[in-house]
């Protein structure tokens, strides 16, 4: 009788510790944007573990990288289990990581009790889950479900040194390619589960191990710019400025004031704002901003856009400078898989484990999956629901017994 398969703790809390030295910050979170040194750092060191244990490692032209354990019957679509490297340029030690390692995880301990699955298990490490070095965000998921890398990426740049994202996916490419195979974008897939911190308060204060998350809220980023004219801070009288930067307050101070406090399940958060020529003693030229909204409800995203372009136009009016938005990234909200969803709820029932349903407020990369493939997602808890942040936590209990979820989810969907 083989031996039942079994998370190993240590291990997995051992890598965890391996992983945030990778791009770790001072104030103890990690900085590995996506395809900076520090991300083919993670993917490297990944694929030597990985390599170490036997399993066939390989990328697609999106850089996406995938670890593969046989099953008996090497032509069935794989069950994939995954998240991503990349952080946030402040980021934490977990978003993402905790996913892909525990993925990780769950096949070494396949491999330790000579489990054999009927059909191939891959674990996925997913290109540019966050989107803030290069937007938009889960461009490997996404390029993965479409089959290419859209060419409106081409021109991209970075927004921490201008580098062009194609430079550095065929960079990133390259760096492993003597080591791993190359495969095209996209293939098919049984099902797949990403585990991830929740990111949210609602599962520590509940003190309820394993969320079970059933869907996604939508996401939209817009850019927005003002252009007025640039003049002297000193000779110039108020009435004849043309201030973009004024006009920017002004509509960000009626959003945030007025709009959005009428939707209280709405997200809306200015993440980055500029002016130039950003002289002291110079009026601005141009003001400009990024806006980064979410709901759960198509229709009230639109309203709230709607509500967005009018405040920032009449802003722009009142001040006579001209107004520009662009949308650059609109994820529809998901519903995950019923099926896939019923899985994780047996699985809960058979490791013991009290679990809590929920819709996720971060997107990830199984929204794109989730039109791929039956997909759903475990979610665990971190200290006051922080990340994004350096200060990011999870209790090694909490990694643990995740993994254990994450364990019990694929044996109920590869039974
Ligand atoms: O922004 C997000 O929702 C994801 O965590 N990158
Ligand atoms: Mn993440
Ligand atoms: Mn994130
Ligand atoms: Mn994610």
């Amino acid at each position: 009788m083989m031996p039942r398969p079994e998370i190993n703790g240590e291990r997995l809390l051992a890598r965890l510790d391996l992983f945030a030295a990778v791009g770790a910050t001072p104030g103890g979170g990690v900085n590995r944007q996506a395809l900076t040194v520090g991300d083919r750092e993670a993917r490297s060191l990944l694929t030597r573990l990985a390599k170490a244990r036997g399993f066939s490692v390989f990328q697609d032209d999106a850089a996406n990288l995938f670890i593969r354990m046989e099953g008996r019957d090497g032509s069935l679509p794989p069950l994939l289990i995954g998240s991503h490297l990349d952080s946030q340029p402040s980021g934490g030690r977990f978003d993402g990581a905790l996913g892909t390692l525990t993925a990780f995880e769950v096949l070494e301990s396949l491999a330790d009790a000579a489990f054999e699955p009927d059909r191939p298990v891959e674990v996925v490490a997913w290109t540019n889950e966050e989107g803030c070095r290069f937007a938009p965000g889960c461009m490997g998921s996404r390029a993965f479900v479409e089959g290419k890398v859209p060419a409106e990426w081409e021109g991209l740049r970075a927004t921490d040194d201008g580098s062009r994202f194609n430079d550095d996916r065929l960079a990133t490419i390259e760096a492993l390619a003597p080591e791993i195979g190359h495969r095209r974008l996209g293939f098919p897939v049984a099902a797949y589960l990403e585990l991830h911190i929740e990111q949210g308060p609602s599962l520590e204060s509940a003190e309820i191990p394993v969320g079970i998350v059933t869907g996604v809220q939508g996401t939209r980023w817009l850019e927005v710019l003002f252009e007025g004219q640039t003049a002297h801070a000193g000779t110039t009288a108020l009435q004849f400025r043309r201030d973009p930067l004024k006009a920017l307050t002004r509509g960000l101070a009626a959003l945030y004031e007025t709009v959005m406090p009428e939707k209280d399940d709405a997200r809306f958060t200015v993440g980055r704002i500029a002016v130039t020529p950003g002289s002291v003693n110079a009026i601005p030229a141009t003001a400009s901003c990024t806006i980064d909204l979410r709901h759960p409800d198509t229709f009230v995203l639109d309203q709230l856009e709607e509500d967005i372009r009018t405040q920032l136009a009449g802003a722009a009016e009142t001040e006579s400078v001209s107004f520009f938005i662009r949308k650059t990234v609109d994820m529809a909200p998901v519903t995950f898989s019923e099926d896939v969803v019923a899985a994780l709820q047996a699985a809960a029932r058979t490791a013991g484990f009290k679990t809590r349903s929920m819709i996720s407020g971060a997107f990830h990369d199984a929204l794109f999956l989730a039109g791929h493939a039956p997909s759903a997602m475990i979610f665990v808890p971190c200290r006051d629901g922080l990340s994004h942040n350096e200060a990011e936590y999870v209790k090694p209990e909490d990694s643990v017994a995740g993994a254990r979820m994450f364990l019990a989810s694929v044996l109920e969907l590869l039974s």
